[in-house]
């Protein structure tokens, strides 16, 4: 059995995990593919446009991000059946910096830090985290794990989906015509929706006008956004300029409309803005693998593949 992995970066660590998993895969590195009618399964992040296309006898795509917008967005990705990576390595990561970033903007660490930068003293009331409503978007694998993780701490949890759900001790909002009663009730908007044509720019001036409108958290000087999605999601000029409007009080951004960050982008220098490079969850090189081998084995038995992409739906 060969196995192409086609990925922009940590390939040969992939390669490493996977031989130490399963030492009978035939492993090939992109660009060395060797005799592409050979490959029957592939490995991939960001592959190089054409690529998967050339594979005639291509049987299964095990994409390494739970996202597979980029993969859906090139027509040339050929009809085969498409996993995305779900793992709990990866889930408790997320749910990791949900939790690190609402309690950051919560209890006002930017100003905090920025104070300190200034060597002042000035005492800054928080509000309790009951009087917080973290509104999340999306309540999918990472989504629900978000919510269950800041459970503990009493936030008022609501959350917007395309279908109903329901979750224990999370109000649950569903569809467009949800969508601004969500957000007029929501103080911290944490985004873990992916990248689709219905979701594409949906964090723009509008919405964020939108937040907090029914009441607002006391003492929280205003709406938060948290953006660990995809960046096509949001507007980032759109961000910066409800920033400076105060319609929002501070963000946390993992993800950009162009990555990585232009160094002129002012985001980076925005005091009520934290930054990170597309590093919320990170896929690790020995979940990618475990998950990848146990993928591959249940296609050669033909087994049930786990999460598969639904296309139409694009996630
Ligand atoms: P899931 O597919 O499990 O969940 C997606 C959720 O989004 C579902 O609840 C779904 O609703 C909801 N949704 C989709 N489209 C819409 C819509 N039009 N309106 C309202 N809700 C919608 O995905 P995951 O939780 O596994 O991952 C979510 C995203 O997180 C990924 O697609 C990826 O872009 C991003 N991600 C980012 C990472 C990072 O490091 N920054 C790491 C990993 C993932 P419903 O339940 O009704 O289907
Ligand atoms: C993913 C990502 O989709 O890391 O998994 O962005």
């Amino acid at each position: 059995m060969t196995l192409l992995i086609a990925c922009s970066s940590r390939a040969e660590q992939f390669a490493a995990e996977i031989r130490a998993h399963d030492p009978q895969l035939d492993i090939r590195i992109a660009p060395d593919t060797g005799p592409l009618e050979a490959i029957r399964y592939a490995l991939v992040w960001q592959p190089p446009a054409g690529l998967l296309a050339a594979l005639p006898n291509l049987q299964l795509i095990v994409s390494v991000g739970a996202g597979v917008d980029a993969l859906l967005d090139d027509p040339s990705t050929p009809v085969r059946p498409l996993v995305r990576f779900v793992d709990n390595d990866l889930t408790t990561r997320m749910a990791e910096y949900v939790v690190l970033n609402v309690l950051y903007h919560h209890r006002r660490m930017t100003e905090f830090r920025e104070l300190q930068t200034r060597r002042t003293w000035t005492y800054l009331p928080e509000p309790a985290a009951r009087d917080v409503r973290v509104g999340i978007m999306g309540l999918g694998v990472l989504g629900t794990a978000a919510a269950t993780a800041l459970r503990p701490f009493g936030y008022q949890l609501r959350a917007w989906t395309r279908t109903p759900k329901g979750l224990e001790g999370v109000t649950c909002f569903t569809g467009t015509h949800q969508l601004d009663p969500f957000l007029a009730e929501t103080d911290i908007a944490v985004v873990l929706l992916p990248l689709t044509p219905q979701t594409r720019g949906l964090l723009n001036r509008s919405f964020l006008r939108k937040l907090s409108l029914r009441g607002r958290s006391p003492l929280l000087p205003g709406p938060v956004l948290i953006n660990a999605g995809r960046g096509g999601l949001q507007v980032d000029a759109d961000v910066l300029s409800a920033l400076s409007a105060g319609e929002l009080y501070a963000a946390s951004l993992d993800v950009f409309e162009s990555e990585p960050l232009p160094p002129p982008s002012p985001l980076w220098a925005h005091p009520r803005v934290v930054i990170t490079p597309h590093n919320a969850a990170e896929s690790a090189p020995a979940a990618i693998a475990r998950y990848a081998v146990r993928q591959i084995k249940t296609h050669a038995r033909g087994g049930k593949l786990e999460n598969v992409v639904h296309r139409a739906r694009g996630y």
